[in-house]
């Protein structure tokens, strides 16, 4: 790799321009007490391969004292551990293991909603009147209808897992909003002493160390309100809940409530923001440094694009043009100003391998194109626990074996409308639970995650696929991740080179360049089993192979690459000016 002379290097340039984050799911990294349930001690215990992986940032999902009803995204203490996953001791402990390597850990800020059980929601679901009842959103029934019955919400929003997003409490006679399960009420911005509390516990947390924030649902915190206080209906089918994106997300204060937390919190330690329903626009605005609002925004365009009308479990298989066009437009809109981040995978997506690649005849050829593909994009990557192993969708055979509380509830309001087999198909292919099996660290019985029994299932196909394997093979997923991110840390055009799609139309190739000054990289990565060929144009003919997926060389002639099955290429030219 070319070594980075100073005078490449600017002052300004962020450091996660050069950085690659991990994400870790702590539930189902490893657990050290048998319990069958991840937890701190077992990260402490893994942060060797997090080094040997190269990774610059850990990302933790939830790990706040919590009910569980979501895993840990449903906090009831944002100032303490859950006792499943440790102490506070055990976090300190972590954090101080991480930076004494250099890394650097982000936490995930949960703050459009908390617990039901959270002392704020204990009382402010107590009476009409506690000083705390508009923290939340309380609404009566809508006009001239019984409270408590079908209809009678004060909005016809639905919930992102399942039915109306109101819940009526009988107590109070009121409805309570939760964009999430109803043991997930949503804080209410718009009161100031909300958003004081939020920024107090954020300090809180950079006073102990942290570096950061990973902001869920970031852009849910501002809702479109009318001056009465009153919410609007969203467009939906007679009797129906609607899709509550429109009226719940994206609201009018989003900026100006993310530039007071900036004010209030920030001292140059940073927030990467989760924004589901995002459209670039939104996003360059979002991210663009002079702005001081994220650094960095998550889309899920890129990984909607095989969900029918019915959503994420309503799959079809993906049209390679509609994620170029889409990844490209990401690309150009925040290419002047704003970041991206970039994933495939997290815990609330199935694989990859399983899902754009292919996870049976060409595993380790799909996932490491995929990965080749990914992160040579311009951006921050991410890589989420098991996707550095080539880790598969889960392929569940029974109900009994899903866990997550969305899949569950989609299935109980789809029971009877789909046969078993039908569900269990569409779980098969969307349900959040493929990326939360557990980490397949060897081939013993439990994968070496656990030696009690695991809260959810392990993947049968640990027996060939786990990081013990993974290490062995230099061929393996897992090195090809290895020297990804050892070229994000060295490489100033992939950090930073601009961004051109090539071959637009070609239902088969992923293509494009990266260029900064003279220097140009040109990626291609075959989404198919069957040989591929690229018309790539003049000039490639004595190009270095910067990085690929096949041992033997690449085979160019003239102005044409060909491609084996799923293979990716990187090359690398001098272009004049
Ligand atoms: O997810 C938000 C989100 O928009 C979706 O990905 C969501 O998981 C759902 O599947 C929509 O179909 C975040 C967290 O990442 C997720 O785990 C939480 O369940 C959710 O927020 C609520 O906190
Ligand atoms: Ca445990």
């Amino acid at each position: 790799m070319n070594p980075v002379p100073d005078e490449l290097e600017p002052a300004d340039e962020p450091w996660w321009t050069r950085a690659v984050v991990y994400q870790i799911y702590p539930r189902s990294f490893q657990d050290t007490n048998g319990d069958g349930i991840g937890d701190l001690p077992g990260i402490l215990q893994r942060v060797d391969h997090l080094v040997e992986l190269g990774v610059d940032v850990l990302w933790l999902s939830p790990i706040y004292r919590s009910p569980q009803d979501d895993n840990g995204y449903d906090i009831s203490d944002y100032e303490d551990i859950d006792p499943a996953f440790g102490t506070l001791e055990d976090l300190d402990r972590l954090l101080e293991a991480l930076h004494e390597r250099g890394l650097k850990l982000v936490m995930d800020l949960v703050v459009n909603h908390t617990s039901d059980e959270h002392p704020w929601f204990v009382e402010s679901q107590s009476s009409t009147d506690n000083p705390k009842r508009d923290w939340y959103w309380w609404r009566p029934a809508r006009e001239g209808m019984e409270p408590g019955t079908p209809g009678a919400e004060p909005t016809n929003w639905g919930s992102f897992f399942s039915g109306p997003a109101w819940d009526h409490d009988e107590a109070t006679g009121e409805y309570y909003l939760h964009l999430f399960s109803r043991k997930q009420p949503d804080l209410n911005w718009e009161n100031p002493e909300v958003r004081r509390a939020v920024y107090r516990m954020m300090r809180w947390w950079l006073d102990r160390g942290v570096d950061g924030f990973r902001m869920d649902v970031i852009n849910l915190i501002s809702k479109t309100v009318g001056p009465d206080g009153s919410l609007p209906d969203v467009p939906a089918e007679d009797g129906r809940y609607g899709q509550p994106g429109v009226a719940a997300a994206n609201g009018p204060r989003l900026h100006e409530f993310l530039q007071e937390m900036h004010r209030e919190v920030f001292d140059g330690r940073r927030g990467v923001g989760e924004t589901p329903g995002t459209t670039v626009e939104h996003g360059r605005l979002l991210t663009d440094p002079a702005r001081h609002e994220l650094d960095m925004v998550f889309t899920f365009e890129h990984v909607s694009l095989d969900h029918g009308p019915g959503g994420r479990f309503d799959v079809h298989p993906l049209d390679l043009r509609d994620l170029k066009a889409t990844l490209g437009r990401w690309q150009a809109g925040l290419a002047e100003a704003g970041w991206n981040a970039l994933y495939w995978d997290n815990h609330d997506q199935p694989r990859i391998v399983s899902r754009y690649g292919d996870d049976v005849a060409y595993r380790r050829e799909s996932a490491t194109m995929l990965a080749i593909v990914l992160h040579l994009h311009r951006g921050t990557p991410y890589i989420y626990q098991g996707e550095e192993l080539g880790m598969t969708n889960a392929h569940f055979t029974s109900l009994e074996e899903y866990r997550d509380i969305e899949s569950l509830r989609w299935a109980d309001a789809e029971r009877d409308r789909l046969s078993e087999e039908q569900l269990l198909g569409c779980l098969a292919a969307g349900s959040r639970d493929n990326a939360r099996t557990p980490v397949q660290w060897d081939d013993t019985a439990q994968a070496g995650f656990t030696t009690g029994r695991p809260w959810i299932a392990v993947n049968p196909n640990h027996d060939t696929i786990n990081a013990a394997a993974e290490r062995a093979d230099p061929d393996s997923v897992f090195h090809l991740y290895r020297r990804l991110v050892a070229l994000r840390h060295e490489d100033p055009v992939v950090q930073r080179g601009d961004f051109h799609l090539l071959l637009p139309d070609d239902p088969h190739v992923y293509a494009f360049t990266r260029t900064l000054g003279d220097e140009q990289l040109l990626v291609l990565g075959s989404f198919s089993s069957d040989p591929q060929v690229a018309e790539v144009g003049p000039g490639w003919s004595d190009a270095s192979l910067v990085i690929g997926n096949y041992t033997s060389p690449v085979a160019t002639d003239g102005d044409r690459v060909a491609l084996r099955s799923w293979e990716a290429v990187v090359l690398r030219r001098t272009v004049s000016g």
